[in-house]
């Protein structure tokens, strides 16, 4: 099993990248930094603050558990709540452990529904959910990983609001030069030039959240001139007339003056978009987080169909997936009440069968619709990841009973009146799966123990395990690691044993398939085997059916962005263009800013601005700046770069934990952001079309 793809597989897990672990002799930089937390610690001083005394587990879970208990005494279940990060849902026997049994993917956790608590959010309130499950089930009926650019044999490659060099591992990156190496082209769509744009034929820089207006002149110009796929739009999509005369308003002209495109730039565009059937698109959260996110990832996703480039060889495949059947304990969210955020964001809470977290604070705050008194943090850092971190902060203050689970103190654990010591995976007896990684087949690997768990620090699972326990129901959570794995397996045709034996990856099925093309023909992609799409028409639905029933617009119109320079008084204080939260290769959000070999990569939070903006302003290169909004001002260091387009401001996110190093600790991006700023249809926060001003520091 060890051939170069599976290795390449291996490569695939966040903090295992690039490094090999010779098992008991590990040390990577995390797991032994001198900041980790090393024992359950409880309040000792006030809030905010890092006083804490050491306790023994038995303690800190005894006494949370009955906190929670007299909470939901007093105030009922529906007041005890979960949150889960991106640190802590790629753990996989987590993950499925505590996931609701009819959820394949995301991050719904079931840690207190046996309490009887819909409560469980997820950063998914911000990440993900919009491209990965709103928009694709709004338009074909299934999630984002259905659909798949087939870059191996695409002519054209489109990278639209996504930057492959930075993910983790690069696997995209690697996939993207050799089809370039074999003659592809690639076209890039971004206001930076990233370092895909850089080896890009052609790289478009456009500002920010205005994606949708370019996509619906596409449409416009394919349909004017026929270059769209007729058998497709006549027989197998719903709302195309409408749709039709609704893109009639985005002329070259009108989009050019809305997204920064040259005109001729746009019919340059058209033309390669029609040059082959064989164009594909990467993207991803580039166009997530503007007024009209899901719409925008709606319009883009149409264009490509429309355009013919559906389900064909070097186009964007449809794949079939065959989920490896792992066992899970059967909880179910309660139906009533009804999660936090539902009132606002119902579409997005009924598909997570989670609550939306951006009306967090109006709960804690106001109890509207009624009170949330009691957190469990899990592998997140909320006050550096939302907007308006002054209005989260007062949220986590007054809560009535705060915990945070992480390796590390974060500026949440400010708050918390017990903070609970987590192991990295290094330290972990686990297991991953690998149904994802195209066109690898499915595999089945356990995750052995490569270090001792450091201090007394025990994994998110064990953790809460042993707090379900505690609250009367530890009888649904095995109480080791390796009987949770074995729980787990326990339907597939192996054992725990073959796992060890192995000490690599397992195949365990055929992985995601792309099959014969144009699948909507041939009926297979329903259930019933009718041709057509899995949606309320069987169509491929231009006006959603879905977004209808929630009362918002079906087709996928472009939304006016809220704070832009349209606004004239405000663009006059603030003329340019804020953006935010572009990725770097040596930081995980606000993770690795306390490991110094990763911080020398770049040991201060930096805002880049073209050199057309930051000549009037007397900036130059390295100089301290403030970036300034309507709302807040948060100080960084100048990257004056003509890897920009002029008049946009991309500032670095994650900065603004207490264990960062000093360039980085204060400088938190979500000080300028706004909560009130969303996308309706997710509930989305608008991280990356504001306005912003820039000043010198002298
Ligand atoms: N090294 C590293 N890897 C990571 C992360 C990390 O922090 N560090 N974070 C992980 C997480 S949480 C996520 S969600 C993913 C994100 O994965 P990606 O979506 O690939 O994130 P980025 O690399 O920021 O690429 C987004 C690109 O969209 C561009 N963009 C911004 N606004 C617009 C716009 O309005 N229109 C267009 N067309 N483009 C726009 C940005 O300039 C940027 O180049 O990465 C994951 N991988
Ligand atoms: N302005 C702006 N804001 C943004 C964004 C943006 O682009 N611009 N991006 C948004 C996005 S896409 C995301 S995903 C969010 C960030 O989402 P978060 O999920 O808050 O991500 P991190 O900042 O990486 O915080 C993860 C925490 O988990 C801890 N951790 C890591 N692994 C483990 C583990 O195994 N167990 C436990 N218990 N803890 C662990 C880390 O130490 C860290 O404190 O930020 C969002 N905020
Ligand atoms: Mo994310």
């Amino acid at each position: 099993m060890r051939d170069g793809r599976i290795h390449e597989i291996r490569g695939r897990e966040d903090h295992l990248k690039g490094i090999t672990c010779p098992r008991g002799k590990a040390s990577p930089d995390i797991v032994h930094s001198p900041q980790r937390l090393l024992h359950p610690l409880k309040r000792s001083g006030p809030k905010p603050g890092l006083n804490f005394t050491e306790i023994s587990w038995d303690q800190a879970l005894d006494e949370i558990a009955a906190r929670i208990l007299k909470l939901k005494g007093e105030h009922g279940p529906e007041c005890i709540a979960t949150f889960q990060g991106r640190g802590s849902f790629f753990e996989h026997g987590m993950a499925q452990m505590f996931r609701p049994p009819k959820r394949g993917g995301g991050a719904t956790f079931t840690l207190f529904m046996p309490l009887g608590s819909p409560n469980a959010f997820s950063v998914g309130t911000l990440c993900f959910v919009s491209y990965g499950l709103l928009a694709p089930l709004t338009i074909f009926g299934r999630a984002m990983r259905t659909i798949q650019p087939d870059i191996e044999n695409s002519d054209v490659i489109f990278i639209w609001g996504a930057n492959p060099a930075t993910d983790s591992p690069p696997i995209d990156m690697r996939r993207l030069k050799k089809a370039k190496g074999r003659g592809a082209r690639i076209v890039v769509i971004d206001p930076l030039k990233t370092a895909p744009a850089a080896m890009a034929d052609m790289w478009i820089p456009i500002r920010p959240g205005t994606d949708g207006a370019l996509i619906h002149a596409l449409a416009r110009l394919c349909m004017e001139e026929g270059r769209v796929d007729r058998d497709f739009v006549s027989e197998f999509t719903l709302g195309y007339d409408q749709y039709r005369d609704y893109v009639q308003r985005f002329t070259p002209e009108k989009a050019s003056a809305i997204t920064w495109v040259e005109e001729g730039k746009i019919r340059e565009l058209a033309d390669i978009l029609t040059s082959s059937s064989k164009v594909s698109v990467l993207t991803y959260t580039g166009l997530e987080y503007s007024n009209a996110g899901v719409q925008s990832i709606r319009a883009l996703l149409n264009l490509w169909a429309i355009t013919g480039h559906l389900d064909v060889e070097g186009g964007m495949r449809l794949l079939d997936f065959k989920p490896i059947p792992l066992n899970r304990p059967s909880i179910t969210p309660p139906d009533h009440p009804k999660p936090i955020g539902y009132d606002r964001h119902p579409f997005f809470c009924d598909i997570t069968m989670a609550g939306h977290f951006m009306e967090f604070p109006r709960s804690v705050l106001d109890g509207d619709p009624y009170r949330i008194r009691f957190l469990l943090i899990g592998g997140a850092s909320i006050l550096t990841g939302f907007p308006d971190k002054a209005l989260f902060e007062r949220s986590l203050a007054a809560l009535d009973g705060l915990v945070v689970v992480d390796r590390f103190m974060t500026a949440d654990a400010l708050y918390a009146d017990y903070v609970l010591p987590a192991t990295t995976y290094y330290e972990n007896l686990s297991y991953v799966q690998y149904p994802e990684v195209i066109p690898a087949p499915s595999h089945i690997q356990l995750r052995q123990r490569v270090v001792e768990p450091v201090g007394e620090a025990r994994s998110d699972y064990i953790i809460c395990a042993q707090l379900a326990e505690r609250l009367g129901y530890g009888e649904l959570f095995p109480q080791t690691e390796e009987e949770m794995v074995r729980y787990v397996i326990k339907d597939l045709p192996l054992t725990f044993e073959d796992l060890a034996k192995a000490d690599g990856p397992v195949r365990v099925g055929p992985g995601p398939l792309a099959g014969e093309e144009r699948k909507w023909e041939k009926g297979k992609l329903r259930r019933d085997g009718k041709p057509g799409f899995n949606t309320p028409s069987g169509k491929w639905e231009i006006a959603s059916s879905l977004l209808k029933k929630y009362g918002h617009e079906p087709l996928p119109v472009y939304v006016d962005i809220q704070e832009g320079p349209e606004n004239g008084e405000l663009f006059v204080r603030f003329p340019l263009v804020f953006t935010s939260g572009a990725r770097i290769q040596s930081t995980f959000r606000s993770q690795h800013l306390n490991i110094p070999r990763l911080v020398r990569m770049q040991p201060c939070a930096q805002a880049h601005i073209h050199p057309r903006d930051a000549a009037p302003r007397g900036i130059l290169d390295g100089d301290s700046v403030r970036i300034v909004s309507p709302r807040g001002r948060v100080t960084m260091r100048a990257r004056v770069t003509d890897g920009i387009i002029p008049g946009v401001v991309e500032v670095n996110m994650g900065g603004g934990s207490p264990v960062q190093v000093e360039g980085w600790r204060d400088a938190n991006v979500n000080l300028v952001t706004d909560h009130g700023n969303r996308d309706s249809i997710s509930g989305f926060p608008v991280f990356k079309a504001l306005l912003c001003q820039v000043e010198k520091i002298q």
